[in-house]
């Protein structure tokens, strides 16, 4: 069996060695780039300036924007972390593992979600490291609790699909500080020898409490001062990715990667309290005049920016403003790219959406659903509900004509108003009540912590 498997290889090495390398070099794009998945964290969809920010500068994210191509419309599965990190790295509707709020084992026994992301169901990096792919994480995890030594029998990132991690938190040893996730992407960069790869950096900024260098804050100077440090945080942000970037030219992977940039949730409500909490000023994160803010399913919530470069493939500097796309269409949408099947009975809710990101419009062929401890919504179209859990109200939005979510519709179109709330309530009747016990810590069952919920996980 060596002998044909040598005998094979050198076969195609010979083939490809008569080829013109750039034939070798084209077909290999075509196939298996490498992908880097850039996550910010509570960033605003108007904290970028290529979105109209008036103070803030983010010159490199912008610089990717016009190498690649950036969606207007694209939304996370949810307005908050675990719950959205969760919707991105499985491909489906959070709420359909019942999580709908940041991890911590208080809260967790209090709205019935489980401890951690189910494992089990397939995940993008473990359908990516299934293909061949070299797969890492940097950064921030929770898919679990934050707090160290808490929830020790919690998966690992191994079981989903992570070869290698450096995270910043989590039940296990963190390797890292906040501010070091750039500083392990890159290094994980320089030494991976194999491709493809497959390289999620899940950044801290800029997300409170704010770490800025004294030279993102030099930059910042013209920023009024309670706005600084969240400023000089967005910089930070952009720096790292300039340097993510800077190191893919270095080592001649940029027409072999696709680099793919957004923000977890929207940004957090401006918190008068924070200066007290943090020795810092409260929040300055913008969301470009959309409605809401982090935690809120109105657009500001889980609107962010979605910026994709992948040289030869996504047009450079196209603006996508119509087509909708969601955290949980990344797996099937980086699966098409990467030419990896995903198995027919996967029975997730992402859409592959790679023909959109290819410069090709298109409507969302089903409708997004989303749910928090006090909303759920719907999205069909342009059509988009907003339903209170506590008080039943519904408000209904044309998002192609209020992008702001300004008119509340639920009168002047009844028809459209009943439609979505059915379709929102045949949803909900198919998720959990109750948490899967295999996804409950043996923690859960000891004395709880009297931990109140903070307002900024
Ligand atoms: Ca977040």
């Amino acid at each position: 069996m060596r002998t044909i498997t040598t005998t094979l290889a050198t076969f195609f090495l010979t083939q490809a060695l008569t080829t013109a390398p750039t034939m070798a070099v084209e077909e290999s794009q075509q196939t298996r780039p490498n992908i880097v998945f850039i996550l910010a964290d509570d960033l605003g969809w108007g904290d970028l300036s290529s979105n109209g920010h008036p103070q803030f500068r983010t010159p490199n994210i912008d610089n990717l924007a016009r190498e690649g191509m950036a969606i207007r419309q694209f939304s996370v599965a949810a307005p908050i972390c675990s719950p959205s990190r969760a919707g991105i790295i499985t491909g489906r509707f959070p709420a359909r593992f019942g999580i709908l709020y940041p991890f911590q084992m208080d809260r967790n026994i209090a709205i019935n979600q489980p401890d951690w992301l189910d494992p089990r169901p397939l995940t993008l990096p473990r359908l990516l490291q299934s293909a061949g792919f070299t797969t890492a994480i940097c950064g921030k995890w929770h898919l679990v609790e934050e707090r160290e030594k808490v929830m020790t029998d919690a998966p690992t990132p191994a079981a989903y699909g992570f070869q290698t991690w450096h995270l910043m938190r989590g039940p296990w040893k963190s390797d890292i500080n906040p501010r070091q996730s750039f500083d392990a992407g890159v290094a994980f960069l320089k030494k991976t020898t194999k491709q493809p790869f497959f390289l999620q950096l899940t950044i801290h900024e800029p997300h409170v409490p704010y770490f800025p260098s004294p030279q993102a804050l030099a930059a910042n100077a013209h920023v009024d001062e309670r706005s600084r440090r969240y400023a000089a945080s967005v910089t930070d942000l952009d720096n790292g990715v300039g340097r993510v970037l800077a190191t893919l030219q270095e080592l001649h992977l940029e027409q072999d990667t696709l680099v793919i940039f957004t923000s977890d949730n929207g940004p957090a409500r401006r918190a008068e309290d924070l200066k007290a909490a943090y020795g810092q000023y409260y929040n300055s994160g913008t969301t470009g005049g959309l409605r809401g803010y982090k935690g809120q399913l109105y657009e500001g919530g889980v609107r962010t920016p979605l910026i994709v470069r992948w040289p030869g493939h996504v047009p450079a500097g196209k603006i996508d403003s119509t087509s909708a796309i969601n955290g949980v269409d990344l797996l099937p949408t980086l699966a098409a790219a990467t030419g990896t099947a995903v198995p027919s009975d996967w029975g997730g809710d992402g859409v592959n959406r790679l023909e959109v990101l290819k410069g090709h419009p298109s409507v969302r062929p089903q409708p997004l659903f989303w749910r928090t401890t006090e909303q759920e919504s719907v999205r069909d179209g342009d059509w988009k509900l907003v339903r209170s859990r506590k008080q039943g109200t519904t408000e209904l939005f044309d998002l192609a004509k209020d992008p702001n979510e300004a008119q509340d519709l639920t009168q002047a179109q009844p028809g459209q108003a009943a439609r979505l709330a059915d379709l929102l309530q045949a949803w909900t009747k198919g998720l959990p009540t109750e948490p899967d016990p295999a996804c409950c810590s043996q923690a859960r069952k000891g004395p709880q912590t009297g931990l109140k919920p903070t307002a900024h996980d």
